[in-house]
């Protein structure tokens, strides 16, 4: 047997473990050893029962992910498990399956092949494989169906949505919760089963329902993925394959199962998803602040400012228990800035995300201020005031005389020079960028921007901080806009030109959101408030080029007082519910504008739409990557997946680079160039790529960056 599964004895009960940290995973050789250990119990009279259990933090959380990559159609069916787990199934002696962590994809796949499930109360079991671009490929689609009934079968292999225990049990997919030590219970278990017939998971058609519930099942299920899935494939597919236990035996049903599996596994969707599965992760590793880099205690905090955004992260970290200050310049900000978390926790008691008493303990935890004098108790401050840098800079000379050393002062800044704020401060390695995307209660990015300064030990602090806020935290260098802004410019810039170039507003926004946007780009701009951008503009006017080219449509817009959602008109108009639709009258103006200043139109297709939009993006990430802005493509990738609704199933705009063709984007960036001028200069990166045949996580890869 290998060292990834091992076989001990306990009284007529053998015990299978599986050892292969950190999670678990069926890498090669989990399943092989699982099946020795089998033969090993079959041949031996004194076993009359089996636990399987994982050893470490989990049971199984799924098939090795980074096996899928070197899969072919020659070798990838059901990975060497099916065969498996027939085997498990076909035991003489009953197998109980021990479960705690989680049992997830592969691993519950492996668990119901068992004839029993136990779990401790903790345990989550789920099929979360289409999060991955996948479905269930060891018989998950035929045999949960089986346990669970094909209602659930249905929403956990289209959603992913793990199961809690006490759900688990209640819909039959385990049969008993365990206090106490997992193991001797689940032995206890084995010791009563052993010598009974033990059921087969296969064989229990009973909760397989009649064709008339399961066709409603299924048609809604299908309607539910058109409508909150749109785009993805593999939720369609895991409905087919559950739709298939219930009109198949058993191994048709596998086999069907099987076929879409791998069409999901050779999609693009899935290598793409399975991409950002891992950058999610990588984003954690910051090559010069390693995982044991110490971090400081933050048991509390203070928020400057309590607009939307402010507000929005006092909820954040009263959230997760720590106790925040609140403050503002006047009592009716504040007020009203009080009144807004009020109403926002209303709304999730109101929505079932938790109870009544939760939120008013969450409420509890923000004390509302209006002066400085608890600062000097406080471990983290997060400035989040008007964006100017005027006022920025006093607030951190204030921060900076009454807050403890030690004190980690933060700002939410979404455009301003991280180094710049901490020159007003006697402590610039305790200052840092903290953006946080709006609404910030919601949105799960968090840029982390690094100043010249900034200490190692500030920037471990928050990143650990980010996962503890349920954020996914990317550590950013301190350029203008930082990563995401920066690059959201270049992107609205095109949306922009193209309206006036000829291309309708609802095109535009049409096109990226058919590419799988979650909103286009003018109506995004609608919004986060024309006037944002208008005053940053206005601020910034001295940077501007003479001589290149500017959009000028939102500018006119606001001028007329169209800001967007908050006036009722912008780009669109909007009703009481803020319902958008398309105002001719916008139509009209932009033709006037753009006749007065001398801009022919033509006919703009979809495609270019996209290409222009997109390709602004990659050759802005581009020159950040380059710089040394983000530390590599990916993390570009995670910001814009995170923060911007960048559609999963295409991995991210610079992934998306790679998959079209790093040659074939430069190209069609340089035609750009010729066509628009300067400001479609290819980034010197995509253009060395391009010449090389490489792509940008080859880069990434290969030379990193330092942020
Ligand atoms: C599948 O099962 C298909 C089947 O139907 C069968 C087909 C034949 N493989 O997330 P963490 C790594 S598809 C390889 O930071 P946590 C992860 O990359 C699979 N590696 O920890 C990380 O590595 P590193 C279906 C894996 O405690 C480390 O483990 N299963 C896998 O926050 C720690 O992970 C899933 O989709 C894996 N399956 O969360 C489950 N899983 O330290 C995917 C994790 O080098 N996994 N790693 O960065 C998860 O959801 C979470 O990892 C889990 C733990 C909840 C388990």
């Amino acid at each position: 047997m290998t060292e990834l599964v091992q076989l001990a004895r306990d009284n007529g009960v053998a015990i299978i473990t599986i050892n292969n940290p950190p999670v678990n995973a069926l890498s090669p050789g989990v399943p092989g050893g699982i099946s020795e250990a089998l033969d090993q119990i079959a041949q031996d009279d004194g076993i009359k029962a089996v636990v399987l259990i994982g050893s470490g933090r989990t049971f199984v959380a799924g098939a090795d992910i980074k096996e899928f990559g070197k899969m072919t159609s020659g070798n990838a069916r059901g990975a060497g498990l099916l065969p498996l787990l027939l085997k498990i199934e076909d035991s003489g002696k009953p197998v109980v399956v021990a479960i705690h962590g989680t049992a997830f994809g592969g691993g519950l796949e492996l668990a119901i092949a068992g004839h029993y499930r136990v779990a401790v109360s903790t345990a989550q079991v789920g099929q979360p494989e289409v999060k991955l671009g996948l479905i269930p490929g060891a018989g998950g689609t035929q045999r949960l169906p089986r346990l669970a009934g094909v209602a659930k079968a249905v929403e956990m292999c289209m959603s992913g949505n793990p199961a809690t225990a006490e759900e688990a049990l209640r819909f039959g997919i385990i049969d008993r919760i365990v206090e106490g030590d997992l193991l001797t219970g689940a032995v206890a278990f084995a010791r009563e089963v052993a010598g009974k017939p033990a059921p087969k998971t296969r064989e229990r058609n009973e909760k397989l329902g009649n064709a008339a519930d399961n066709a409603m099942i299924i048609s809604s299920a299908r309607e539910a993925a058109a409508k909150k899935q749109r785009g993805l494939l593999a939720p369609v597919a895991a409905i087919s394959a559950v739709e298939a236990a219930t009109k198949l035996p058993f191994e048709e049903g596998c086999k069907t199962e099987q076929k879409l599996f791998l069409d999901c596994l050779f999609s693009e969707q899935s290598k793409s998803l399975i991409h950002v599965f891992f950058s999610e992760r990588e984003v954690a590793k910051i090559p010069d602040v390693p995982k044991d880099t110490p971090v400081l205690p933050i048991n509390s905090a203070a928020v400057v400012g309590a607009g939307t955004m402010g507000g929005g992260i006092a909820m954040v970290l009263a959230n997760v228990g720590i106790p925040v200050l609140l403050k503002e310049v006047d009592q009716t900000a504040l007020d009203r800035g009080l009144a807004t978390i009020r109403l926002n926790y209303a709304n999730s008691v109101r929505r079932g995300r938790f109870s009544q008493q939760s939120a008013e303990e969450r409420l509890k935890l923000i004390t509302p201020t209006l002066t400085y004098d608890d600062f000097p108790n406080v471990d983290l401050v997060i400035e989040a005031v008007f964006e100017g840098m005027a006022l920025k800079k006093e607030v951190f000379k204030e921060l900076d005389r009454v807050c403890k050393l030690g004190a980690i002062l933060a700002s939410n800044t979404s455009t301003l020079s991280i180094d710049e704020i901490a020159s007003s401060t006697s402590r610039p390695a305790f200052v840092i960028g903290t953006h946080f995307f709006s609404p910030a209660n919601v949105m799960r990015l968090l840029e982390i921007v690094r100043g010249q300064a900034t200490s190692r030990k500030v920037i471990a602090t928050c990143m650990q901080l980010s996962k503890k806020l349920g954020k996914v935290g990317v550590l950013v260098g301190n350029c203008r806009g930082f990563v995401g802004n920066r690059m959201f410019g270049p992107y609205r810039r095109e949306a922009q030109f193209l309206v006036e170039e000829g291309a309708g507003i609802v095109a535009v926004d049409q096109a990226l959101s058919d590419f799988g946007m979650a909103m286009g780009p003018l109506a995004t701009g609608d919004l986060a408030g024309l006037d944002v951008g208008w005053r940053i503009r206005k601020e910034y006017s001295y940077l501007q080029e003479p001589g290149i080219r500017q959009p000028f449509v939102e500018d006119r817009l606001c001028e007329l007082g169209r800001y967007g959602q908050k006036t009722g008109a912008g780009w669109y108009k909007y009703d009481e519910q803020r319902q958008a639709t398309a105002d001719p009258i916008v139509d009209e103006l932009v033709r006037k504008w753009v006749a007065e200043a001398g801009i022919v139109q033509r006919q703009i297709s979809a495609a270019e739409i996209v290409d222009r939009c997109l390709y602004a993006l990659v050759n802005e990430g581009a020159r950040i990557l380059e710089e040394g802005f983000a530390l590599r493509a990916s993390d570009i990738d995670v910001i814009y997946l995170n923060g911007y609704g960048s559609p999963t199933y295409r991995g991210g705009p610079m992934w998306y680079a790679d998959t079209v063709g790093i040659r074939k984007v430069y190209e069609r960036v340089s035609e750009f160039h010729r066509q628009q001028g300067e400001i479609w200069q290819p980034a010197p990166l995509l253009k060395r790529l391009a010449e090389e045949g490489k792509t940008f996580a080859e880069f990434s890869n290969e030379e990193g960056a330092a942020a």
